[in-house]
């Protein structure tokens, strides 16, 4: 079944309106074309940096901004938007009055290329984004956008790997589909993807252990002591320093995944961002049947106070989010 029939069917079934199954589609097709870039590599010229920085002060790669390019074009004009917001951008931006329907109902989030220090080493990178309700009048604010995740519509990934592939859920389920290059669409290739419950592999930069809260070092240092420890089992460890590929691990085979607070980012409130990172995968693992947290409380229970938040991130196997909160509570 291709994205758009499955998208059809959502609709027919009262599980989206028309306005976003246009989004979903828009950005769906912007993903290929983002795709095609990130896939020519070196060829393409698009390696390196931007020599530009973005609002967290971060060093912008090429990529990135022909990425953030890429969604704020495909996204201007379908009418069904009121406004964006990316991580790469300082504020929102509303899309202009005559690109848009009077009544435009949503408003769309996303961090164009995830993953970046991965670009130039030709490891997997993706795009994660978020469809929230627009409830605003008049002039687009960012307050616009601050509404925790449980309101998120729609919520998705596209990662560039060995297969270029589009994870999605609209609050029914998550679903998989794979890019089929020569027909140029999205396949359904794992319906209801499944998270299971328990696992014994955990994803975490081990780096920055010296300074995490003690309460984090405890945890981790319970799960390599191994089967004659507490946990009574032998972990596994993975870390692709690219969310959108240790995420898809997880939604793909279980384990858990984890941002927590360091000595490095505690003043910013972690290291990954709420809105654009955080709340999107969040909904995409419970609909999995996986669970998301920020150790002390469900991610999409955060209500966000500005749109560039950061905050500390567990989600994955559900009992295994449920160990490192309780590590956390106590
Ligand atoms: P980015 O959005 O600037 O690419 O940063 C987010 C990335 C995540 O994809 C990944 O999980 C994390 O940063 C890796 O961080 P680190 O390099 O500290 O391991
Ligand atoms: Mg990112």
């Amino acid at each position: 079944m291709s994205l758009t029939r499955f998208l059809l069917e959502a609709q027919h079934q009262g599980q989206i309106d028309a306005e976003l199954r246009l989004c979903i589609t828009v950005v769906a097709q912007a993903c290929k074309a983002i795709s095609i870039a990130v896939g020519k590599g070196a060829l393409g010229g698009v390696l390196g940096d931007a020599g530009t920085g973005n609002i967290q002060g971060e060093a912008q790669k090429k990529l990135d901004v022909i990425s953030n390019e890429i969604l704020m074009d495909a996204n201007a004009w379908g009418g069904h938007l009121a406004g964006m917001a990316s991580e790469e951008m300082d504020h929102a931006v509303p899309v202009p009055k005559h690109d848009r329907d009077d009544d435009a109902k949503y408003l769309l989030l996303f961090d164009p290329l995830d993953g970046s220090s991965n670009i130039d080493v030709n490891i997997s990178v993706g795009t994660i984004f978020s469809v929230l309700p627009y409830q605003g009048s008049g002039e687009l604010r960012d307050e616009d956008f601050l509404q925790p995740g449980t309101a998120q519509v729609a919520a998705g990934y596209c990662t560039y790997g060995p297969s270029t592939m589009l994870v999605l859920t609209v609050g029914h389920g998550t679903h998989a589909f794979t890019l089929d290059r020569e027909v140029g669409s999205f396949v359904l290739t794992t319906p209801n993807v499944t998270i299971p419950e328990d696992t014994r592999e955990f994803a975490v930069n081990m780096s920055n252990q010296r300074f995490w809260e003690p309460q984090m070092q405890n945890y981790v240092g319970d799960l390599l002591k191994g089967k004659t420890g507490p946990r009574e089992k032998d972990f596994n460890m993975r870390w692709v320093a690219s969310m959108v590929a240790d995420v898809h691990r997880i939604l793909t085979r279980g384990g858990i995944f984890s941002y927590p607070l360091d000595e490095k980012c505690a003043d910013k409130g972690g290291k990954l961002r709420l809105m654009y990172e955080a709340n999107p995968m969040a909904l995409l693992v419970e609909q999995a049947g996986g669970a998301a947290s920020t150790g002390r409380q469900r991610m999409l229970d955060v209500t966000p106070a500005n749109l560039h938040q950061r905050v500390p991130v567990f989600l994955g196997s559900r009992n295994e989010v449920e160990a490192a909160e309780k590590y956390h509570r106590d």
